[in-house]
């Protein structure tokens, strides 16, 4: 009787130390979830920008294989919602003066795209990856009107997706 009740008591602590193992796991789990992400995008945000110039002009862009380049970051469900309410101009225009120091963080709203301004030797061939932040640098060395486009076959409107770059005098 008296045996009992000892490994009984045993028994409860070690449930409770299990618990409180499983709490820790959870909490941990919980911070690499919520901390990797994070980090990753406070990276992606912050650090890596203030490496370059830092009076280089920063445009966001998504790419969407109905909509085309859409200015800003926009997530799949924004841009459903964009090409229901107003369609938007397709030809998405970027503007900077000559000797710029431009900088382009380019991200997809739905399938993998890809990146390609000739004129400024610049070709994203890797994809560009829904979720992900793909970041473009280049300095507007010559004036004129350029056209960038998708460089990876997204769907039947790919050859649609094109953009213009203005670099004014
Ligand atoms: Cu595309």
């Amino acid at each position: 009787m008296k045996l009992m009740t000892i490994s009984h008591a045993v028994d409860e602590k070690m449930a409770k130390n299990d618990r409180k193992r499983d709490l820790f796991f959870l909490i941990g789990l919980i911070l690499l979830l919520v901390g990797l992400p994070w980090s990753i995008h406070t990276y992606d945000n912050y650090h890596w920008l203030s490496k370059t110039t830092a009076r280089a002009k920063v445009f966001t862009l998504t790419a969407h294989s109905k909509l085309g380049w859409l200015p800003g970051k926009a997530h799949g469900y924004d841009a459903i919602t964009l090409y229901s309410k107003s369609r938007p101009k397709r030809n998405l225009t970027l503007e900077v003066e000559k000797g710029d120091t431009v900088v382009l963080k380019i991200s997809s709203s739905d399938v993998v795209h890809g990146f390609s301004l000739k004129d400024f030797g610049i070709l994203i061939e890797d994809g560009i990856r829904p979720g992900k932040v793909v970041l473009a640098s280049f300095t507007a060395d010559k004036a004129g009107t350029f056209t960038f486009s998708c460089s990876i076959i997204c769907g039947d409107e790919h050859k649609n997706m094109q953009g213009t770059l203005v670099v004014r005098a």
